[in-house]
């Protein structure tokens, strides 16, 4: 068995006192650090979110296999990590009203730092009025990145997009979104500047926004 299937078998099983030693493991044997991110972590949860949907697991083991990533990426993040944090800009990122899922905005986030931003990270279920407040709190922020997960709260992702286009500072400011139920189409749709579909190709498109 791989180290990597042997870091994904762990998540799925939401051992997340094993998947730090394991995800060491991987590294020290010369596993790209991307490579466990997407084929040992981000895969399991995807057969962990099919497990779900198939009522073989309930919503506690989605739970635990979200606890089991985190500390998977909290050993994996220094070796994705790299570049002078700041420098590039500065971006407001959170999950939007509704919606608790954070490992996706999170790799995000920390993709984005990678390629040079600030990022204040909001957190999630984040109400619309905390965007506006920290963007006006922030003068200097060019970049709004907006996470939902669920399609039941991508009428709250609508809806913050919305309020952000209605704010004087828009101009000023870019808005990304992203989130496994979003698409082009969509962001298109609701006025976003940018849609991406995962954390690596936002830090790339943060790039591009603000060059
Ligand atoms: Co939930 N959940 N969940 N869940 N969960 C999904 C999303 C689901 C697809 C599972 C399924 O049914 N197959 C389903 C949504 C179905 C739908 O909307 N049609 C679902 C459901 C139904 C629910 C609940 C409603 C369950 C319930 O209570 N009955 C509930 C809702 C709670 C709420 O938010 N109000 C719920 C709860 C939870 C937990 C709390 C248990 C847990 C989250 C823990 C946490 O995040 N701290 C959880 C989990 C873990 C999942 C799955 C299994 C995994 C999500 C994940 O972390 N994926 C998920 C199934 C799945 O995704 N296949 C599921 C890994 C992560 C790296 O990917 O988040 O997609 P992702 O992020 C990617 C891209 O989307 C993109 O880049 C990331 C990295 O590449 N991206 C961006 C994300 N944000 C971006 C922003 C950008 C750009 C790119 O720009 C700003």
């Amino acid at each position: 068995m791989s180290q990597i299937q042997a870091v994904a078998d762990a998540v799925c099983a939401g051992k997340a006192k094993l998947v730090g030693g394991l995800v060491q493991e991987a590294l020290d044997a010369g596993c790209e650090p991307l490579e466990i991110l997407n084929s040992g972590m981000i895969d399991a949860m995807g057969i962990v979110g099919e497990k779900f949907k198939n009522n073989e697991i309930f919503v506690p083991e989605m739970l635990v296999a979200a606890r089991a990533m985190k500390k998977g990426v909290e050993v994996l993040k220094p070796h994705l990590s790299a570049g002078d944090t700041g420098t590039a800009g500065k971006m407001i990122l959170g999950t939007v009203a509704g919606d608790l899922h954070d490992i996706g905005k999170n790799l995000v986030g920390m993709m984005i730092e990678s390629a040079g931003f600030e990022v204040i990270d909001l957190g999630v279920d984040v109400p619309i009025e905390k965007f506006i407040e920290a963007v006006k709190e922030n003068p200097d922020v060019n970049l709004v990145g907006l996470s939902a997960l669920l399609t039941t709260t991508m009428p709250a992702l609508r809806d913050t997009v919305k309020a952000l286009n209605e704010q004087d500072f828009r101009s000023n400011i870019k808005i990304m979104v992203g989130g496994a139920p979003i698409t082009q189409e969509f962001a298109d749709e609701i006025g976003a500047d940018a849609y991406t579909a995962d954390a690596a190709s936002a830090a790339q498109k943060a790039k591009e926004l603000v060059a």
